[in-house]
């Protein structure tokens, strides 16, 4: 029987090649599902606290990412059967005039780790389009990134442009360098986060809420 701290320690380290294995033999091995996605948010939780008190840094991050996303390709139709799927979508993107898109797939990418279904609308991406994919989806969070200080002003649109069409019910969160948590309030968005691994905390309070 496979140990699945040893998935918890590939992803960590972003072994991919242990990682896929470890999934592999824990299937094989009938394991539960949903232990074995556990394992794999472990990893990824601890590579976010890592990444938060500067201990690793981007790369380390993108390569941990990439280990979950193989083992999880394995895994993510044996979830489904199994009725495990994502309980929560956040729709996240980067805002209207804003091309940056480093950071905001860094939190897309580390909460796909923490089980969230990510809807990613990448760049530039107009408050209409938030509207209407939140909409569309039924998610309950959107995320909004935004690296300039003159794209900011597309978030307070967006914010406005959610609640004008009845949204109420979809918690907003805010992101990217210039981005403070006194700005988050001053545009009634509902949270913000400076960092990936606190994008998910907050993201899991959120959808909580
Ligand atoms: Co641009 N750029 N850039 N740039 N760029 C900055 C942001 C800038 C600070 C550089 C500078 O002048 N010192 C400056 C902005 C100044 C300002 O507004 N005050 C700037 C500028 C001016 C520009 C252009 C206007 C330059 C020009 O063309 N004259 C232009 C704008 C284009 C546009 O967007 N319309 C431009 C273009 C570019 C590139 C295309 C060359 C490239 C982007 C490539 C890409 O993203 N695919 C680029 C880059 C790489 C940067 C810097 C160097 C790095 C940004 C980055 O990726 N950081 C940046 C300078 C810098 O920051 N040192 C700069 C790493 C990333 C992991 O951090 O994005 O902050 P960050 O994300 C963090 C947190 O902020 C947070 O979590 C992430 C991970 O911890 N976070 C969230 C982010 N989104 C979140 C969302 C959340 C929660 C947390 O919830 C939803």
């Amino acid at each position: 029987m496979p140990n699945l701290s040893e998935l918890t320690e590939a992803v960590k380290n972003g072994n991919r090649v242990d990682a896929v294995r470890v999934t592999k033999e824990a299937l094989e091995q009938r394991m539960p599902p949903g232990e074995i996605l556990q394992a794999l948010v472990d990893g990824m939780d601890d590579v976010g606290k890592r990444f938060k008190c500067n201990e690793i840094f981007v790369p380390e991050v993108l390569i941990a990412a990439r280990a979950m996303k193989q083992s999880m390709e394995i895994l993510e139709p044996v979830l489904a059967a199994a009725g495990l799927a994502p309980e929560h979508k956040v729709v996240i993107g980067t805002v209207k005039g804003d091309l940056h898109d480093i950071g905001k797939n860094l939190v897309a990418m580390m909460l796909k780790g923490a089980n969230f279904e990510v809807i990613d609308l990448g760049t530039d991406v107009s408050a209409e389009k938030f509207v209407k994919t939140a909409k569309e989806s039924g998610a309950r969070l959107v995320g909004l990134s935004a690296l300039l200080t003159t794209t900011m002003p597309a978030m307070r649109v967006t914010v406005e442009a959610l609640r004008t069409a009845g949204l109420t019910s979809v918690m907003v969160m805010v992101g990217g360098a210039p981005v403070t948590k006194e700005y988050a309030d001053e545009i009634g968005a509902h949270g913000y986060a400076p960092d990936a691994a606190s994008a998910v905390e907050l993201a899991r309070g959120l959808v909580a809420a």
